[in-house]
């Protein structure tokens, strides 16, 4: 080695000390780290598996209820549902988009959830047999999905906390919507409520899971609350939201299906009782009720689509040739 060579060597540890120095500066003042500024493989791959995870559960969320758009029992519920619907699809493409701007690439991303190597929420995996499930899928998942994404609304990465403020605006309608539709239905036969009772037993459990694994067995927590990415941990979300749903359950009619159940006056927050982890594991692993139809149907969607794909691009390269012959003119 020269002279010249050992130099630069010397000079390149110090420029990614200031580097690192410049990043955690920015975290510590609750600054945005944006996609030009530098930032830690770790991070950049923490964000890239968390956004494509979170933007597929939108597009694979949208599975489950809109097997019910042709059969709502009414105009007014039709359009409602296919509005939140359309609503998750453009969730999956502001938060693909997101994802792009660390430096991955959308097809990609795709390729990687329809052979199995990325995961999405564990919760699109129950199956919707009655119309209630619309309704309860409005008031739990969208519930939960409103505890967990707000505060990633203050995330540290510019991209994500943007994409994450329009959408929870948009969650909150689909809770609403929920809601109300289960108010109606309590206000209808008996037969309705007892399948909105049915809906509540079925999706309780599995909602509590979409929060993640306990503290004490989330491998990537400590990292992303140390990056910002996450603000709060996994159970102390789940509380939330179980302090959130007890009083509107009360108000609805309806019981939560867990024995263990009550309010702690000391504390200020209820007890509850433990999600079955066991099935969690079962259902993120590949091995739930529904993981394979609701894969499948994403891998034929993705084909059929294939000449939509090819004819936007063909398009796009008329365009930029067509605009390059304007200039050249
Ligand atoms: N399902 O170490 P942690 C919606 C995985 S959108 C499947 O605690 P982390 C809107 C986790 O990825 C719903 N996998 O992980 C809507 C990790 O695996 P990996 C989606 C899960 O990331 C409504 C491993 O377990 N929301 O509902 C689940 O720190 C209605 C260890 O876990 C988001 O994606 C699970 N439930 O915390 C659409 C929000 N939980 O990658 C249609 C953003 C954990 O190491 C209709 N994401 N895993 O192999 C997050 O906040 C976090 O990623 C957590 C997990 C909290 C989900």
């Amino acid at each position: 080695m020269d002279d010249t060579q050992s130099g630069a060597a010397v000079h390149a540890e110090p420029a990614l000390a200031e580097y690192e120095e410049s990043f955690a500066a920015t975290i510590a003042r609750d600054q945005r780290v944006e996609p030009r500024d530098w930032m830690p493989d770790g991070y950049r791959k923490t964000l890239i598996r968390q956004i494509a995870q979170h933007a597929h559960s939108e597009i694979i969320g949208m599975q489950p209820e809109g097997d019910w758009i042709t059969r709502a029992p009414s105009l007014r519920r039709k359009a409602i549902l296919f509005a939140k619907v359309q609503d998750e699809a453009g969730h999956g493409l502001y938060l693909y988009s997101a994802a792009e701007t660390l430096g991955v690439d959308r097809d990609d991303l795709t390729t990687r959830l329809i052979e199995g190597r990325q995961k999405y929420s564990s919760i699109f995996n129950y199956p919707t047999p009655t119309f209630a499930d619309v309704g309860v899928i409005g008031w739990f998942v969208d519930g939960a999905a409103i505890c967990n994404q707000v505060p990633l609304c203050r995330s540290s990465y510019g991209p994500y906390a943007r994409a994450m403020v329009r959408i929870c605006k948009e969650e909150s309608f689909h809770q609403r919507q929920g809601y109300e539709l289960l108010m109606t239905m309590m206000r209808g036969t008996e037969a309705q409520r007892a399948m909105v009772q049915d809906a509540v037993d079925r999706w309780w459990w599995p909602s509590l899971m979409m929060f993640g694994p306990p503290d004490g067995n989330s491998p990537n927590s400590a990292a992303s609350m140390a990056w910002k990415i996450k603000r709060h941990s996994n159970d102390e979300l789940r509380r939330r939201f179980v302090d959130m749903t007890v009083p509107q359950a009360q108000k609805l009619g309806v019981t939560l299906p867990d024995p263990e159940l009550r309010w702690n006056e000391a504390e200020g927050r209820h007890d509850f009782g433990t999600p079955d982890w066991d099935e969690l594991t079962r259902v993120i692993t590949g091995d739930g009720p529904c993981n394979e139809e609701r894969v499948r149907r994403r891998r034929e969607a993705h084909e059929e689509g294939a000449w939509v794909r090819e004819a936007a691009a063909a398009h796009a390269a008329k365009q930029a040739a067509r605009t390059r012959e304007g200039a050249a003119a």
